[in-house]
């Protein structure tokens, strides 16, 4: 396959040897050693083709890769402001179709609009822009990468930031215990839009990942996407910048993340696990949690057994089953 084409129809992409072999996303960023993100935007624009334009909400992404004179993506890339993603773009979407209806720019060139945003542009600041732009109908895939805390500032919680959770703004201590209130969930939020396409991914899954982003790009023709990804950040989480991809992975084994999409209605857990791993495995190995008492660990089980009855709820059957003993 060569860059531009995007496999019609789901799960076509069997391996990740039927991707692109071109490179959209290049070395030479800023993010730090061991930071998933780079690894989510590189499979991204390899599945969307040169035919795509970024709009890049700030944060860390953005900062890390277009320092100028420099910029690291070979496809166009708009930055937006923190706050308004959504908005921009919806305009840069409309204005090919104004384009294209007036003769500037060929009729049946296929050009797709991705907005990438991090959690707090996304969950929070620019939550109304989202809204709007869903509401409209923009043709635009929106990609969520959920780092779960203003990371770019300096570590500050967002509305996607986990119970118990270190941050510098939810510290831990005898009276602060870490974040204080749950994890917003944006996908159901989203979802509740009725859009064509929501799902969750995990870059431990790349494959899952990758046929998500393509399905996201399949339906622009109806309506815009919305692609939540988990994005293990070394920094915020304080983990071993070698551990990334593991704790990713363990999101997901654990219940903690599950993997889902939304088609046209139809809600599908595309990694079901027949026995998950007890949450304490994901949590020892990240220092933001490192503070938690057994009991706090307790009850962070017992939301992520609730939420997992939730998805087996929407699923109508036990595609997520219980923690291994
Ligand atoms: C209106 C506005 N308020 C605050 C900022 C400062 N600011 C820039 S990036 C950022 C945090 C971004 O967090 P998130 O969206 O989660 O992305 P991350 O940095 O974690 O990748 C903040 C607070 C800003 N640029 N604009
Ligand atoms: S602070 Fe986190 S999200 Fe930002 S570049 Fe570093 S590892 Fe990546
Ligand atoms: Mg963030």
């Amino acid at each position: 396959m060569s860059a531009g084409q995007t496999p019609r129809g789901p799960l076509r992409i069997r391996s990740l040897f039927d991707l692109p072999r071109d490179e959209l996303f290049i070395s030479g960023h800023g993010l730090c050693a061991g930071c998933t993100a780079g690894t989510i935007m590189r499979m991204l624009v390899k599945v969307a083709g040169k035919d795509t334009i970024i709009v890049n909400a700030t944060g860390c992404v953005e900062v890390s890769t277009t320092r100028y004179p420099y910029s690291n993506w070979l496809v166009p890339w708009f930055h937006s402001a923190f706050e308004n993603a959504g908005a921009t773009a919806s305009g840069v979407a409309r204005a090919i179709e104004v384009l294209q209806r007036k003769g500037a720019l060929p009729k049946d060139r296929k050009i797709r609009v991705i907005a990438v945003g991090g959690d707090g542009g996304t969950v929070d600041i620019g939550l109304q822009s989202l809204s709007g732009m869903l509401e409209r109908r923009d043709p635009v895939m929106y990609v969520l990468y959920d780092n779960e805390a203003y990371m770019n500032t300096g570590i500050q919680r967002s509305g996607a930031t986990p119970y118990h959770a270190w941050t510098t703004t939810t510290p831990a201590g005898k009276v602060w215990r870490g974040e204080w209130r749950t994890k917003k969930d944006i996908a159901m939020i989203v979802a509740a839009h009725k859009i064509p396409y929501v799902a969750t991914a995990n870059p431990a899954y790349p494959q899952d990942m990758v046929n998500k982003f393509a399905r996201g790009l399949e339906v622009l023709d109806e309506g815009p996407s919305f692609i939540h990804v988990i994005m293990a950040c070394t920094t915020g989480w304080r983990f071993d910048p070698a551990l990334g991809i593991t704790i990713s992975r363990l999101a997901t084994e654990t219940g903690v993340f599950p993997l889902y999409e939304i088609d046209h209605g139809q809600f599908r857990v595309t990694f079901p696990v027949a026995k998950r791993k007890p949450v304490i495995e994901y949590l020892k190995l990240q220092g933001r949690f490192a503070h938690l008492t057994p009991a706090e660990i307790e009850e962070i089980q017992r939301l992520v057994d609730e939420r997992v009855a939730e998805i087996n709820r929407l699923a109508g059957k036990e595609v997520i089953g219980p923690v291994a003993k």
